[in-house]
C-alpha cells in the first residue's frame, strides 16, 4: 500500500516537471507580445530580397552564344556590342559605350567597346559589378590541334557573367534601390591575350587609365568570370583577398545567408590575373573576382573549368543552379547594402 502511494507521488512529480519544461520551452521560442499587443520589433529591419531569375540569365547567355564568337574586330563582335547597349537600356537609367582602338599581343589593332550601365546614377555610394563580354579568338587548349586556331563559343568564358548581370539589371529595374547606386560594366578585349598576363584584360586596363568620367568613384567592385558551369565552386581568389578582404568576407557571408554555402566555401586559392587586378592596381577600385579557379582541383586546365579555351565551352556546360547561386548572392549583397 505504502509503495503504491510512493509510486503515484513519483509519477506526479515526473509529469509536473515535464509540463513545466514544455511551457518553459514554449515561452522562450515565441517572442513576448508587447503592451500594444504586437510582437516585439526585430533588432534589424527586414530586407526584401528580389528573387534572382536564373532562366533569364540562361536565355541571355544563349542569346550571346547565338551571335557566334564575339571576337574583337569581327562583325559578330560589333553586333553583340550594339545588342548589349540596347538590352541594358531596357533596365538601366543610363548606358554609355566607351570606345577605343587597342593594340593586342600580335600588334593588330582592334575596336574596343566597354558597355557601362548605371542604376540610381545620382547616388554617391556606388558598387561596380562587371564581367568581360568578348570571347577568345582561338581554342588553344582544345585537344584537337587542327581546330586550335578557331574562335570559341565562350558560353561560360564570357557570356555567363554577362547573362547573370543582365538578369540582375532586371531585378534592379523591378525593385529600385533607395540609397546605393550600381554600375554594371561589360569589359571588352579581355581574352585576346597570349604569353604575358598583361596582354589580357585590355578593356579594363584602358578604362582604369581613361575613366568614362574622371570623378567616377565606387566603394567596391565585384567581377564575375566563368560563373555558369555545373557544380562550380567559387573559392576566395588571391588578389581579391589581398586587395579587398572585407568585400570577400561580405560576399561569401551573403552566399551562405542566401543558402548557397556549397558554392562559396571559406577556402582560399592562388591569385589569377583577371580584370579585377587592373581595377585594383590602376583603377583604384577595391575589386574581388568571383571565378571558378582552383589549381588543385583542375590541374589539367590551368585551374579553370575543364572546357576552358576549348570548343567545348558551349551551352551544354551551363547550369541554371550555378547562375542562381551567383545571382541571388549578388542580390543579397546589394539589398543588404541598400538597407544599411
Ligand atoms: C590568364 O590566363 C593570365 N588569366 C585568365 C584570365 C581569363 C581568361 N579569364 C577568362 N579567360
Ligand atoms: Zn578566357
Amino acid at each position: 500500500m505504502k509503495n503504491k502511494f510512493l509510486n503515484i507521488v513519483l509519477i506526479a512529480i515526473i509529469v509536473m516537471t515535464w509540463t513545466a519544461c514544455q511551457q518553459d520551452g514554449a515561452t522562450t521560442t515565441k517572442p513576448k507580445p508587447s503592451k500594444s499587443g504586437q510582437q516585439t520589433a526585430p533588432s534589424k529591419p527586414k530586407v526584401n530580397y528580389p528573387k534572382f531569375d536564373e532562366t533569364s540569365a540562361y536565355n541571355h547567355i544563349q542569346k550571346q552564344v547565338d551571335f557566334g564568337p564575339r571576337v574583337p574586330g569581327t562583325p559578330e563582335h560589333k553586333m553583340c556590342a550594339d545588342w548589349l547597349k540596347e538590352e541594358m537600356s531596357l533596365t538601366a537609367d543610363k548606358v554609355i559605350v566607351q570606345e577605343a582602338k587597342l593594340t593586342v599581343f600580335d600588334g593588330k589593332q582592334v575596336p574596343m567597346y566597354n558597355v557601362i550601365s548605371s542604376y540610381n546614377p545620382s547616388s554617391k555610394n556606388r558598387i561596380m559589378l562587371s564581367a568581360h563580354w568578348d570571347t577568345r579568338p582561338f581554342a588553344d587548349q582544345d585537344a584537337d590541334e587542327s581546330k586550335a586556331d578557331q574562335p570559341i563559343q565562350g558560353a561560360n568564358d564570357g557570356a555567363s557573367g554577362v547573362g547573370v548581370l543582365i538578369a540582375l539589371g532586371e531585378s534592379l529595374k523591378a525593385n529600385p534601390l533607395k540609397n546605393i547606386g550600381v554600375d554594371i560594366v561589360f569589359w571588352d578585349v579581355e581574352d585576346y591575350g597570349k604569353g604575358e598576363a598583361e596582354t589580357y584584360c585590355l578593356g579594363s586596363q584602358h578604362w582604369s587609365n581613361n575613366k568614362h568620367n574622371p570623378s567616377y568613384r565606387a566603394k567596391y567592385g565585384i567581377l564575375l568570370d566563368m560563373v555558369g558551369a555545373k557544380n562550380a565552386i567559387f573559392k576566395q581568389e588571391g588578389y581579391s583577398v589581398h586587395y579587398a578582404p572585407q568585400v570577400v568576407k561580405k560576399v561569401w557571408e551573403a552566399g551562405h545567408k542566401a543558402g548557397y554555402s556549397g558554392f562559396f566555401p571559406f577556402a582560399k586559392v592562388d591569385p589569377i590575373t583577371d580584370d579585377h587586378k587592373f581595377l585594383n592596381e590602376m583603377g583604384d577600385i577595391p575589386t574581388i573576382d568571383i571565378i571558378q579557379y582552383d589549381r588543385k582541383s583542375f590541374p589539367n586546365s590551368n585551374g579553370f573549368f575543364p572546357h576552358w579555351h576549348t570548343h567545348e565551352d558551349n551551352m551544354d556546360k551551363i547550369d541554371k543552379r550555378t547562375l542562381k547561386a551567383v545571382g541571388q548572392t549578388l542580390l543579397t549583397v546589394l539589398y543588404d547594402e541598400d538597407a544599411n
